[in-house]
């Protein structure tokens, strides 16, 4: 069977998911497209021969739908994966699941009552065969039981649309999911402390941030989140434990030496960092798609874990800087353990 993929939002994201589920991964077909611009959806839709509809509810409820991929706004995608819930249709939403606890709760909420998994949340690194070698050598118990987790977020720069908060929402996210996944352990308490900013940067933003965390066992995660740092994008985690440490490998590169020197490239951005992790992310998608199962990857539960522990570090940015404690939700059966 080849599963018939709707594609709602078809901006930055959304073309490259579509580019991907087109040349890169086998058993699927973006045959549905619907933007609310309308001329960048048929654009989108022409180059691989879907056709489009007027909007995102029309498009969940096609019965040649088989599957829907959100990838519009942050603010939308609550409304959508609801939709596609309610449609009984298997459904993969881009981080955020959705921008506030209250409606990442009524999706859990409704997923639980339809009774069993249909969403799947976009936390790609935990496709990233660094990361799945990082988790492979803490689950074996080389390192002995992990102590401390040092981590480093970096982009080159971002548009001045990125505010201050958005270091926590829109990038740290990405560790706060990831590590919650490696340690298999839950982040009770946030904390954000900005030391001096960098000039290099819009003055309505602080950056960078140093973001701290603990965990229910009690380990202490330090990350540091620089989205102007000028040189490239640098993704960096090392777990220290009892015996010993692991650290994420960089990228592959060539070393190149010439006129005295030796070096490596600094890859620019995301879409190159985790370019075979979100091809890996989506054949493993499509895989339980196809096969009628329910989705392994993160679930609408990481989602909302996300999104309140994201709440409890912009807390803390904006008022004292202080540790704030996550109120997090007991987590229903549906969604099994940590692991
Ligand atoms: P974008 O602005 O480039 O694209 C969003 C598109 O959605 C636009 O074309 C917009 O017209 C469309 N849209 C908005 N509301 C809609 C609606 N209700 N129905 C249909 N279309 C709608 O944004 P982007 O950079 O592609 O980001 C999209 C999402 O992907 C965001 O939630 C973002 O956080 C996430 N994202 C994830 C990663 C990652 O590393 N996993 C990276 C970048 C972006
Ligand atoms: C962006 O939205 C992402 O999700 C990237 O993975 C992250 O590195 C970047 O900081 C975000 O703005």
């Amino acid at each position: 069977m080849t599963v018939r993929v709707g594609v709602i939002g078809a901006g930055m994201i959304g073309q490259e998911h579509i580019r991907r589920l087109s040349d890169a991964v086998a058993g699927a077909r973006v045959t549905a497209v619907t933007d609310i611009d309308g001329a960048r959806a048929d654009e989108t839709a022409a180059q691989v021969g879907a056709v489009t509809f007027p909007d995102g509810p029309a498009l969940i409820a096609a019965d040649d739908i088989d599957a829907v991929l959100v990838t519009s706004w942050g603010p939308t995608h609550a409304e959508h994966v609801l939709n596609a819930v309610a449609a009984g249709k298997p459904v993969f939403c881009e981080k955020p699941l959705a921008t506030s606890a209250e409606d990442c709760l009524r999706i859990v909420e409704a997923e639980r009552a339809h009774g069993r998994r249909l969403v799947q949340v976009g936390f790609m690194r935990r496709y990233d065969a660094g990361y799945r070698q990082l988790k492979e050598v803490l689950d074996g118990g080389s390192i002995g039981a992990p102590l401390m987790v040092h981590c480093a977020h970096r982009n080159p720069t971002v548009p001045d649309s990125y505010h201050s908060a958005m270091a926590a929402q829109d990038t740290a996210v990405h560790e706060i999911d990831v590590l919650r996944w490696l340690l298999e352990d839950e982040i009770v308490s946030a904390q954000v402390v900005t030391p001096r900013s960098t000039s290099k940067r819009f003055a309505h933003l602080k950056d960078p941030q140093i973001m701290l965390f603990e965990t229910a066992k009690g380990v202490r995660i330090d990350l540091e989140v620089f989205v102007n740092c000028q040189y490239g994008y640098d993704i960096q985690c090392e777990t220290v434990g009892e015996d010993g440490l692991v650290r994420l490998p960089d990228p592959a590169a060539v070393g190149v030496r010439t006129a005295g020197r030796h070096g490596t490239a600094v890859l620019q951005d995301w879409k190159g960092r985790f370019a075979d992790a979100f091809d890996t992310e989506f054949r493993e998608w499509v895989a339980s798609v196809e096969a009628g199962d329910e989705p392994t990857g993160p679930s609408a539960w990481d989602g909302y874990a996300a999104t309140v522990i994201t709440d409890a570090t912009v807390r803390s940015l904006e008022s004292d800087q202080q540790p704030v404690t996550v109120d997090m939700k007991p987590r229903p059966a549906l969604y099994g353990g940590l692991a």
